[in-house]
């Protein structure tokens, strides 16, 4: 059988498909081979084929970035990376630009770990990633035998470290000219920096490379991971472009930590699966245990970021993602958790099997509440309103559809799905200001005049195409939302 990737294309080298971060544009006669690779990784794998494995990118930083100078005892690092099923060319271009655009003197080795990739459609992966990477030197692979999901995979990964500091990337990024000098140096400063680069966007869609700046990690009370700009109090802290951001919650993929540290405070929650989750337990463990959580201004990654996921949770992508987030919200959040409950109040009964271990942890390293992490760190969090016109679903009582912000992204398209009474996507919130609200993004006829451009977008309180008026049409209507 055919191997699925194929190296000597006729385009590859001969072109300068997207070189200096432009996007590639696929040409009319590949449309059909295009969209049967993007559904296999949900991004344009054609696109990112015949990229080189070493393109250029531009260098947008602050000029001020090129103009630092670090210690000449910077510790030196480790770079792990886990992928199922990931394409060939991501994977590769991820290991290439790190080796490309580090100083081997400060990267000592790049630690990949295959979770259990199917080898049917990624024969690659097998054999030809082996080879590969033998010439490479300083790329490790190890293989699970079993699925574990990303955190079991890192922890593996962690295993083989024999660096003082492991730098986590995931296997489709692509770094920028001076990534790492300034996420070591943070570490040098203080152990208990963790530090994330900015993360740039690698278009899904064409492989086109944007320069991303100046937000930081929250997250919403469904407990997903947001970005948001910088808070007054945070502006006003820096003194300069380049300085670090403190950052309330980490990404989760992209980040350099110190490996005493990463120890010290407890790794990861190995009782987490496959996807999610893992980020903001991180994140709130750093904060509440006496660390600092940064995004390092002069330090630059691209990242793929897909619409969805390609690859398969054995035990269902809800029931997953529902038990890692419980066991944060648990271990973490003290009364807190209630809010996060009350949207999904079924959950409440859902188990979310053994957190003694970390609650001991917890303890053994006397952190601190979650309520001293809203007061001191998260400090522009928006609770829910707890006065409001109506909250529930927003139904239509012939059909028993409900509106359904399918994860409640920023200007995603919406959806009507069939109401299935458990809150989270489908919980709405109607305010006294009349707007249908999720978590600071709100229902948005974004332009009266075009038909069918209903949107979540972040709300405005400023009425307009976010004002929606219910008005009662007879008795036996149901009056909630
Ligand atoms: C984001 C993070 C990701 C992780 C996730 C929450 C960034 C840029 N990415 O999602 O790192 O923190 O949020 O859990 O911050 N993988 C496995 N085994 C699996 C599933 C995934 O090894 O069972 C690999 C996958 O191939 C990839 C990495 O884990 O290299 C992250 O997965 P993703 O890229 O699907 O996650 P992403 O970027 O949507
Ligand atoms: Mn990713």
């Amino acid at each position: 059988m055919m191997p699925a990737f194929r190296p000597t294309l006729p385009h590859y080298r001969r072109n300068s498909y997207g070189e200096n971060g432009q996007a590639v544009v696929v040409p009319a006669v590949y449309k059909e081979e295009s969209d049967r690779l993007f559904s296999r990784n949900r991004f344009n794998q054609w696109a990112s084929d015949r990229i080189s494995l070493h393109r250029t990118l531009p260098d947008q930083r602050p000029a001020a970035c090129r103009k630092q100078l670090f210690p000449t005892n910077l510790p030196p690092a480790s770079l792990v990376i886990v992928f199922h099923n990931e394409a060939w060319s991501t994977l590769l271009r991820t290991v290439h630009s790190v080796l490309d655009r580090s100083d081997p003197r400060l990267m000592r080795e790049i630690i990949l770990v295959d979770d259990c990739s199917e080898i049917k459609g990624h024969e690659e992966l097998q054999a030809p990633l082996e080879k590969y990477i033998q010439k490479l030197k300083i790329v490790k692979l190890v293989r699970n035998k079993k699925r574990q999901g990303l955190i079991r995979a890192r922890l593996r990964g962690y295993k083989e470290v024999t660096s003082p500091v492991i730098v986590f990337l995931d296997a489709h990024c692509e770094v920028v000219d001076g990534w790492l000098e300034p996420l070591l140096a943070r570490i040098h400063e203080n152990r208990s920096n963790v530090v994330c680069p900015e993360i740039d966007v690698i278009s899904f869609e064409n492989f086109g490379y944007s320069y991303a700046s100046g937000i930081r990690g929250v997250f919403n009370w469904n407990l997903h991971f947001r970005w948001r700009t910088l808070p007054a109090v945070e502006q006003q802290r820096r003194k300069s472009v380049i300085d670090p951001i403190r950052s309330p919650t980490m990404a989760g993929g992209l980040f350099a930590i110190h490996k005493k540290y990463f120890e010290d405070i407890g790794l990861y929650d190995d009782e987490m699966d496959i996807w999610g989750g893992e980020n903001l337990e991180m994140s709130f463990r750093i904060w509440q245990c006496g660390g600092n959580l940064e995004i390092i201004p002069c330090s630059h990654v691209g990242h793929v970021f897909r619409k969805s996921q390609p690859y398969t949770f054995p035990k269902g992508a809800g029931e997953t993602l529902n038990k890692n987030l419980q066991r944060v919200a648990e271990v973490w959040m003290d009364n807190y958790k209630d809010i996060f409950y009350n949207r999904f109040p079924n959950l409440r009964q859902h188990s979310y099997g053994d957190i003694s271990k970390r609650i001991e942890l917890r303890k053994k390293l006397k952190c601190k509440s979650f309520d001293w992490y809203l007061k001191n760190v998260f400090t522009d969090v928006q609770y829910p309103d707890m006065i409001f016109l109506a909250k529930g679903e927003l139904r239509n009582p012939s059909t028993g559809y409900c509106l359904d912000s399918m994860g409640n992204k920023e200007y995603a398209d919406i959806g009507i799905y069939p109401c299935h009474g458990q809150g989270g996507n489908q919980l709405l919130t109607y305010t006294i200001r009349k707007e249908l609200e999720m978590d600071e993004v709100c229902l948005d006829a974004l332009s009266r005049r075009v038909a069918g451009t209903v949107k979540m977008a972040p709300c405005h309180r400023k009425k307009g195409t976010q004002l929606w008026e219910h008005k009662e049409v007879s008795n036996d209507t149901n009056k909630s939302i």
